[in-house]
């Protein structure tokens, strides 16, 4: 569960610590390693550096390529980016099936281009994450040009007001209709002219997921 202060303050900060800590002991010395956003990820990067190992990274995010060159890992420029050994990111939502919502932090056109580009996508969370079914909202990343026409096409869809462009010059938004199928919304949203990312990452990505819990970690293997 997570921890409830004196305040009514809920915090998942150790579960999160704890899914991180399982996820950096995957890594292996001279693996090439995709490095996700957010904040379990942000316990994952100090994990990741105190093993000092020889590994190659690759980030999602500025800020994550920021905190992690800080902490002493090699982060190299992601126009080199190719095959990754692994890559371990958070998520909004995990189904049971495996079926992820990302993008709360609207990194997700990034993040799912590491995570198809890896061999062992590590998804790890705390025990808020799981969830029996999908439900909005799918973040999406849109370009400007015709954005009017974008946004008529997809209809229940909202910008994210205050927020910047992505590193990519993006406009993250959210898509809020029902997710009744998502195969179908994923392959809908995916040939919408003018949407260049969305959340939703279908269960052959991810090969394992950690949650953490009270007094340890749930492992489970969707694939090799
Ligand atoms: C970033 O855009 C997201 O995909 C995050 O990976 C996701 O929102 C999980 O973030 P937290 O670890 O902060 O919950």
């Amino acid at each position: 569960m997570p921890q409830q202060r004196e305040d009514g303050h809920v915090s998942t900060d150790s579960e999160k610590r704890l899914a991180a800590e399982a996820a950096a002991a995957l890594v292996e010395n001279g693996m090439t390693v995709g490095l996700g956003t957010g904040s379990t990820v942000a316990f994952l990067l100090p994990a990741l550096a105190a093993r000092n190992l020889s590994v190659r990274c690759f980030a999602t995010s500025v800020h994550t390529q920021e905190v992690a060159t800080t902490l002493g890992l090699d982060v190299e420029l992601a126009d080199t980016l190719d095959h990754l050994d692994i890559a371990i990111d958070g998520a909004d939502q995990v189904t049971p099936d495996g079926w992820l919502i990302k993008g709360g932090g609207g990194a997700h056109t990034r993040e799912k281009i590491v995570a198809a580009a890896t061999a062992r996508f590590v998804v790890i969370g705390d025990s808020t994450k799981p969830v029996d079914a999908l439900r909005p909202p799918v973040p999406v990343e849109l370009l400007g040009f015709g954005l009017p026409a974008t946004l008529r096409h997809l209809r229940q869809v909202k910008i994210r007001e205050g927020w910047p462009p992505s590193p990519d010059g993006g406009i993250i938004a959210d898509y809020l209709g029902p997710i009744d199928d998502p195969a179908e919304l994923a392959a809908r949203l995916s040939a919408t002219p003018g949407l260049v990312g969305h959340g939703l990452f279908e269960p052959a990505m991810t090969a394992d997921v950690l949650i953490g819990r009270e007094n340890g970690v749930d492992h489970r293997k969707l694939h090799d």
